[in-house]
């Protein structure tokens, strides 16, 4: 089910109702960074960690990933080592053609997850602007992958990621330069979050080769989430969910519009076009 889920069509999907909040949703964590950031590193090792908390998903959207082959989690945690666990599910996601770098049914993929009963979900995005705008709405722990001594940081704050941020993760702290980078960091965030009850960002290292990072990234998950549920962010980020759901709908159906017309439409004289552009809208009827 889930895999079909995947695999529709944009306008199979928008056929799907709309509905509220389910009752029960999976938590929904996301991994953001760049390229190359160690990201499906990191997530592998979550994975492995976070299983023992209930059925867990995990989707990578990624344009690059192949869609089969066992490195989708990073060559550290390989698929197979995951797979035993029939309680986890794994799915890597083309971007396919969405304005916003996200797969086209990315949020009807992550309702179905909340219909089955997942625990948890785990969703890996390549951070390059738009698509953190998308992805934000979409989860509701999110966690941004940065490397030492790159221009990471200042990307991220140019296209304003680090203000949606709810943890950061200097990764690779087993480089030199990480842990400046997390101070810098740390005076950064501290800048955003000033409000008394708001969720300051932790700022953590993290290596592949050291558990205990891992366990704390995984801690500071947790420790977010408890905090979720005590301020009405959630609530905010529904109907942010909602909001985007909808709009997408509506990009869908314009997209089917333009595609029912054939090619004789877009060749005729610009004058026309416009004239038969109008009354299609039923703004005007120029037509007598
Ligand atoms: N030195 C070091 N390399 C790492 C670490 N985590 C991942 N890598 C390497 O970084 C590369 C990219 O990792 P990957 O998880 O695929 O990154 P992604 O593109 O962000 O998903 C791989 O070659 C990993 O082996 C780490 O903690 N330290
Ligand atoms: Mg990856």
């Amino acid at each position: 089910m889930l895999s079909q889920l995947a695999n529709a069509s944009a306008l199979e999907l928008a056929q799907r109702p709309l509905r509220a909040v389910t009752s029960n949703p999976a938590r929904r964590i996301g991994i953001t960074g760049a390229p190359g950031a160690g990201k499906s590193t990191l997530l592998g090792h979550l994975a492995l960690l976070r299983r023992a908390k209930g059925r867990l998903g995990v989707l990578a959207v990624d344009p690059s990933s192949p869609k089969t082959g066992g490195a989708i989690l990073g060559d550290r945690v390989r698929m197979d080592e995951l797979d035993g666990a029939s309680e986890l599910y794994i799915r890597s996601l083309g971007s396919r053609n969405t304005s916003d770098g996200l797969a086209d049914n990315l949020p009807e993929m992550l309702d179905a997850m909340d219909d089955f009963g997942f625990a948890e979900v785990m969703l890996e995005t390549v951070g390059v602007g738009q698509v953190e705008y998308a992805a934000r709405a979409q989860v509701d722990t999110l966690v941004l992958v940065l490397l030492p001594d790159s221009g990471d940081t200042v990307q991220a704050m140019k296209a304003g990621i680090m203000e949606m941020a709810d943890i950061f993760v200097v990764n690779k702290a087993d480089l030199s330069g990480a842990q400046k980078m997390a101070a810098d960091i740390q005076r950064i965030a501290a800048l955003n979050h000033h409000d008394p009850g708001s969720w300051v960002p932790p700022v953590l290292l993290a290596a592949a080769s050291q558990p205990a990072s891992i366990l704390a990234l995984s801690e500071a998950i947790d420790r977010h989430q408890a905090w979720l549920g005590t301020s009405n962010r959630q609530e905010i980020l529904h109907e942010q969910r909602a909001r985007y759901r909808l709009r997408r709908l509506l990009e869908m159906r314009i997209a089917q519009v333009i595609a029912q017309h054939d090619a004789a439409f877009f060749a005729a004289p610009l004058a026309e076009q416009l004239l038969l552009t109008l009354e299609m809208l039923g703004r005007v009827s120029v037509r007598p």
